[in-house]
C-alpha cells in the first residue's frame, strides 16, 4: 500500500507538471482525488489492512492527497495569470468598453418630494434654511411662546436628551426637535426682516404609532416676515404648496386651530382620497390634517429682534410625511422607513 501511494504522488505531481489547461488539470483531479480517483480508493481499502498499519498509512494517503491538490491549486492559478494576461493583450480586448450595468438606485419619495418643494419656494423667492436635529429647548418651545408649564408641551411628548432630574426649566435643556417651527426663531435671528423661507427636516415625538403618526417624521415650516402680511396671502402659500405636491387642486377645509406661536391659528385639512366614507387613515373622519398655520405671533417677532409694530407674518407648518402619502397613495406612513426594498423600488428614480 505504501508503494502505490507513493507511486500515485509520483504520477500526480508529474501530471501536473505537464498539464497546459484547465481541462488538463481536470482530469487529473478527478482521475487521483475525485469519488473513483486512486487516492479515495486508497484511502477507502485502510480498513483491509491490519490494525496497526493502519494509522501510519492514514497518514500517508492524507499527505499525498494534500501535496496533489496543493500542486493542482498553484498551477490552476498560474494558468489563470496566463490566461487573463493573454486576453488582455490581445487583439480583441477594448478597455474602454462599458461594464455590466449595475442596477440604479433612487431617491426616498420623501427626499424627492422635499427637493420638488424646495424648488418651487426657490422659485417665489424664499430662501431654504436648515436647523439642527438636536435642539436646545429655549428654541423648540420659549421663543415659540411657549412656556414651561404650557399644555403644548405634553402634546407634543418630547423625547429629551437632558435627564429629567437636570432640567431646570431655564431653556438650557437639550430635545429631539418636535417640529422645525424652531428653524422659524433661528432664521429670523440669523436674518432679520424682511423674510421670507422654507425649512424642511426631520422631528421626533413619542407617539402612540398608527397608519398617520410615526415617531419620526418629516414636516416642512414655511416663514414669511414682511410689512404688511396678513392671512390672504398665507392662504395663498398652503394651496400654492398643495397643488405643487399633488399637481393638481385638492378638496380642503380651513379650521381655527391652536398654537401658542400663532395669532390666529389655522388647521388646513385635505378631504382623504382613500375612502368615500371613513377608513382607518383618516379615522373615520374623511379629512386629514396636513398643515396647521396662522400669523405669527408678535411675542415670536419680538424675541427674536424683529420690530412687531413694523413686521407681521405667517407660519405653516406641512406634515410633509402626510402629503407624500396622499401624493402616491401611500396607506400607512410606517412603509417610510420600514426598509422595504419592495415599497421603495415602486418611487421613480
Ligand atoms: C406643529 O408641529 C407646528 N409646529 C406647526 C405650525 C407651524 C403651526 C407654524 C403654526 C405655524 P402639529 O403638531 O399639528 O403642529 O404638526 C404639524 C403637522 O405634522 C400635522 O398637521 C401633521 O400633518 C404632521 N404630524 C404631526 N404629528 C405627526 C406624526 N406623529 N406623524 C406624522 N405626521 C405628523
Amino acid at each position: 500500500m505504501r508503494e502505490r501511494l507513493e507511486e500515485l504522488r509520483g504520477e500526480g505531481l508529474a501530471a501536473v507538471e505537464v498539464a497546459s489547461t484547465e481541462d488538463d488539470l481536470r482530469e487529473v483531479e478527478v482521475g487521483l482525488l475525485g469519488r473513483k480517483g486512486g487516492i479515495t480508493a486508497a484511502l477507502k481499502a485502510l480498513g483491509k489492512l491490519p490494525p496497526e498499519e493502519r494509522p501510519l498509512i492514514g497518514q500517508l494517503a492524507n499527505e499525498v492527497k494534500v501535496a496533489i491538490q496543493g500542486a493542482i491549486d498553484v498551477k490552476r492559478s498560474t494558468l489563470g495569470q496566463a490566461a487573463l494576461s493573454a486576453e488582455l493583450s490581445g487583439e480583441g480586448f477594448d478597455a474602454t468598453l462599458p461594464g455590466p450595468a449595475l442596477p440604479g438606485g433612487g431617491q426616498h419619495p420623501i427626499q424627492a418630494i422635499t427637493r420638488e418643494l424646495e424648488d418651487l419656494f426657490l422659485s417665489m423667492g424664499f430662501r431654504i434654511a436648515d436647523g439642527p436635529e438636536v435642539e436646545l429647548e429655549e428654541n423648540n418651545f420659549d421663543a415659540l411662546n411657549i412656556p414651561t408649564d404650557h399644555p403644548a408641551r405634553e402634546s407634543h411628548d418630547t423625547i429629551w436628551i437632558t435627564p429629567e432630574s437636570q432640567r431646570q426649566g431655564d431653556g438650557r435643556g437639550v430635545v429631539l426637535r418636535t417640529h422645525t417651527s424652531p428653524v422659524q426663531v433661528r432664521a429670523l435671528r440669523e436674518y432679520g426682516a424682511p423674510l421670507r423661507v422654507v425649512a424642511p427636516g426631520r422631528v421626533f415625538r413619542q407617539e402612540a404609532l398608527d397608519a398617520t403618526h410615526e415617531h419620526t417624521f418629516h414636516q416642512m415650516e414655511g416663514l414669511v416676515v414682511d410689512k404688511g402680511v396678513g392671512v390672504g396671502h398665507m392662504l395663498h402659500a398652503m394651496n400654492t404648496l398643495i397643488e405643487g405636491v399633488m399637481g393638481r387642486k385638492l378638496e380642503t377645509r380651513l379650521r381655527p386651530g391652536f398654537f401658542p406661536f400663532v395669532e390666529p391659528g389655522f388647521e388646513l385639512d385635505a378631504r382623504c382620497p382613500f375612502c368615500q366614507d371613513g377608513c382607518s387613515v383618516c379615522k373615520g373622519s374623511r379629512w386629514i390634517e396636513l398643515m396647521p398655520g396662522g400669523l405669527v405671533h408678535p411675542h415670536v417677532l419680538e424675541s427674536a429682534g424683529v420690530d412687531s409694530s413694523e413686521y407681521s407674518g405667517y407660519a405653516f407648518g406641512l406634515g410633509l410625511s402626510r402629503i407624500v402619502m396622499l401624493r402616491y397613495g401611500i396607506d400607512d406612513i410606517r412603509w417610510f422607513m420600514s426598509g422595504s426594498l419592495d415599497f421603495l423600488r415602486q418611487f421613480p428614480a
